[in-house]
């Protein structure tokens, strides 16, 4: 996760929901683990093939909340629990 400057931010608090576009479905969350600074690393078990939208809910360092989404397309159903999907996060300051 960088900011505007493109600097890692460090010591935030991230939580991941995922979400598939389909009604009767409980949402799948996760937290993620810091690796280092700025990166970030998470397992989230898709329980269903096909597509997902995974929310990320972030709170900086500074107690700002920021929240992006993104989407994970045409999860299948053999996929290996720990395939992963590199998603990058940039905070922009207002
Ligand atoms: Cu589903």
């Amino acid at each position: 996760m960088t900011d505007s400057s493109q600097k890692p931010v460090a010591g935030a608090h991230i939580k991941l929901e995922g979400n598939m576009s389909h009604a009767g479905m409980a949402p799948v969350t996760a937290e993620a683990t810091e690796m280092g600074a700025g990166r970030y690393q998470t397992n989230m078990k898709l329980t269903m093939a096909g597509d997902w939208q995974v929310l990320v809910l972030l709170t900086l360092p500074d107690g700002r909340e920021v929240d992006q989404e993104f989407e994970i397309k045409a999860v299948q159903p053999a996929e290996p629990v720990h395939s992963s999907v590199p998603a990058s996060v940039k905070v922009r300051h207002h």
